[in-house]
C-alpha cells in the first residue's frame, strides 16, 4: 500500500489524517483497527518527479466477486484508471509548456484535458476505496444520521441514489457528496467525469456508471450493476470521508 503524503493538501490537513486504507484492509481481516500510520484520505500518490501515479487497489481483483468481476476490476483499474493518470500528467505538463511558450490556444485545450483526466483520476481513486469485500449493509453513526435527516430514511436515500445514478446520460458517475459551505449532503450526477456539480463539494461515495465499469458482467443492465454495488459499499470509508469533510 503506497503511503505517499505529498498529494495536494486540503485545508487543515491534520484533520484529514483519519482512517488509513492500509488500516482498513487490516481491519477487514483482523477485526479491531490496528495502530497504523494514518493516511490522508484525500492524498493522491506521486512519484519522485512529482507525477501522479496509479494508486494500488486496496484488495485483489477478484475480491468483489460475484458483484463485480475480477476481469472488469483488472481492466478498469490497470488500463482505464491508469489512462486518466497518464492523461492528467500530460495535461499538466502541456499547461506548463504553454505557459513557457505563451501558447494560449494550447493552454485552453490542455485545461479541458486536465479537467477531464484529473476528475477521472480523483473519482476512480475514491471509487476503489468506497468498496470492500466486507462491504454492504447500512451506514452507522453520524453518516446514518445525516442520511436520515436529508433523505428521511436509508431506503429512501438508496432508492434516490440508484435512480439518479441509473439516469446518467451516457458515461458518468453517481455521487453522494458533502458541501462544507452548505453543510449538507447532496446526491449528484457527473457526466463524463467533470460535468454537472455544485462547486466545492467533497465526494464521499461515487459509483462509476461508464459501461467499462459493468459491461462484461451486466451488459446493458446498469440497474442490476448498481444494486450489486450496494453489496460492496465500504460504509466505514464513506463515513470517514464525511467526518474529514465536516472538519474542513
Ligand atoms: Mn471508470
Amino acid at each position: 500500500m503506497a503511503t505517499n503524503h505529498e498529494g495536494k493538501a486540503m485545508p487543515n490537513r491534520r484533520q484529514f489524517l483519519k482512517t488509513a486504507p492500509a488500516a482498513v484492509g487490516a481491519a477487514m481481516v483482523g477485526g479491531a483497527l490496528p495502530e497504523a500510520p494514518a493516511e490522508d484520505l484525500f492524498a493522491l500518490p506521486k512519484d519522485s518527479e512529482g507525477n501522479y501515479t496509479l494508486p494500488p487497489l486496496p484488495y485483489p481483483y477478484d475480491a468483489l466477486e460475484p458483484h463485480i468481476d475480477a476481469e472488469t476490476m483488472r481492466l478498469h483499474h490497470d488500463l482505464h484508471h491508469a489512462g486518466y493518470v497518464k492523461g492528467f500528467n500530460e495535461a499538466l505538463a502541456a499547461l506548463k509548456r504553454c505557459l513557457e511558450t505563451g501558447d494560449q490556444a494550447g493552454a485552453a485545450y490542455a485545461a479541458q484535458k486536465a479537467a477531464f483526466h484529473g476528475s477521472g483520476h480523483v473519482l476512480h481513486s475514491i471509487f476503489w476505496t468506497n468498496m470492500s469485500p466486507r462491504g454492504g449493509g447500512e451506514p452507522r453513526g453520524s453518516l446514518a444520521k445525516r442520511i436520515a435527516a436529508e433523505f428521511n430514511s436509508f431506503e429512501a436515500f438508496k432508492s434516490q441514489f440508484l435512480s439518479v445514478a441509473n439516469a446518467v446520460e451516457g458515461s458518468g458517475w453517481g455521487v453522494l457528496a458533502y458541501h462544507p459551505a452548505l453543510k449538507r449532503i447532496l446526491i449528484l450526477q457527473a457526466e463524463k467525469h467533470q460535468n454537472l456539480t455544485v462547486w466545492g463539494v467533497v465526494p464521499l461515495l461515487v459509483v462509476d456508471v461508464w459501461e467499462h465499469a459493468y459491461y462484461l458482467r451486466y451488459q446493458n443492465r446498469r440497474g442490476d450493476y448498481l444494486k450489486a454495488f450496494f453489496n460492496v459499499i465500504n460504509w466505514e470509508n464513506v463515513a470517514a470521508r464525511l467526518e474529514a469533510a465536516e472538519k474542513a
